[in-house]
């Protein structure tokens, strides 16, 4: 039976952490969904929209080999409501979220997989707004 994996991030200013982490997200199934954070929800709970726009970032995830499906996560409280519209077998979260979202395990497998070390969008515009 195929596997459905999902997974959520704002991907903004995409890099290698976020690749991996959806490389390895797609290889515990057969099927990866991403839920890609809405401009809105960054205003609303980090107080600035992401430097790409939600436009843009969807066209960047959905280009992706290991990505089969791609929509606008509009709420953090909505996890439940996409993992069950979709069908979904896995979650899957980088474990700077480990423990957050345990309460899902009774409608999927909840998995957090390691961060990749010493990359963010945010050391990386701090970065070029050194040079
Ligand atoms: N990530 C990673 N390694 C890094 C940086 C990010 O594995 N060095 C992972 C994160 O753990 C996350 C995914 O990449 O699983 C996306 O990261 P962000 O874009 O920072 O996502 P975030 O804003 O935390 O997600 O429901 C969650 C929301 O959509 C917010």
């Amino acid at each position: 039976m195929s596997r459905t994996v999902i997974t959520f991030g704002t991907f903004d200013v995409f890099h290698v952490g976020h690749l991996r982490v959806l490389e390895r997200a797609a290889a515990l199934g057969d099927h990866l969904v991403v839920g890609v954070s809405a401009d809105a929800l960054n205003l609303r709970k980090k107080g600035r929209t992401p430097v790409f726009s939600e436009r843009e970032r969807i066209e960047i995830v959905s280009a992706l080999r290991v990505v089969d499906e791609v929509f606008v996560e509009e709420s953090l409280e909505l996890k439940r409501d996409y993992v069950l519209e979709h069908a979904a077998d896995v979650l899957v979260m980088g474990d700077d979220w480990a423990g957050r979202f345990d309460e899902l395990s009774d409608v999927c497998e909840v998995v957090y997989l390691p961060r990749t070390p010493a990359i963010s969008t945010t050391a990386i515009i701090e970065h070029i707004a050194d040079l």
